[in-house]
């Protein structure tokens, strides 16, 4: 069983800022449309600058708005996909689902509050057409 589950890692730069947030909006809509316990789900950092860290404090405050548990600590990707065998991953944008079609869900870090909303909407929007698309 375990081996027929989905798989979905989400990535991004320092994997504190979007790539958690993508990781606990697709986790809170799986778990809501019962379906959690046939996805992994995780996320990581194609960076080495914040691993070991936690979500940034603005990310965690827009997500415990919108009443979705974030648990994370940063990790690297590299160090990921050397503990994978025979990978049949797709790479793909995840902006690329998005009805609204914004491709690029940009980098907040150096951003402010409502930055840190709307990547929140973006990956609203795209994990809904991921996740329909992939059921
Ligand atoms: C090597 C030089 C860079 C960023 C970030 C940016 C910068 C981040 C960050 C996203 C998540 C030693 C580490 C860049 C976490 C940290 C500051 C610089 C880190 C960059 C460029 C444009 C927009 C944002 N770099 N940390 N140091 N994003």
């Amino acid at each position: 069983m375990a081996s027929s589950r989905k798989s979905v890692l989400f990535v991004c730069l320092g994997n504190i800022c979007r790539s958690p947030i993508a990781e606990a909006v697709f986790k809170k809509m799986a778990t809501d449309a019962s379906v959690v316990d046939k996805w992994r789900i995780d996320s990581a950092a194609t960076s080495t600058y914040e691993i070991g860290n936690p979500p940034d404090h603005r990310g965690q405050a827009c997500l415990k708005k919108h009443g979705v548990p974030m648990m994370h600590v940063a990790s690297d990707l590299k160090k990921k996909a050397n503990s994978v065998k025979n990978s049949k991953a797709k790479i793909e944008l995840l902006g690329s689902y998005d009805p609204e079609k914004q491709l690029i869900i940009k980098d907040p870090y150096y951003g402010h509050e409502e930055d840190f909303e709307n990547v929140y909407q973006q990956c609203v929007r795209c994990c809904k057409v991921f996740l329909e698309r992939n059921s």
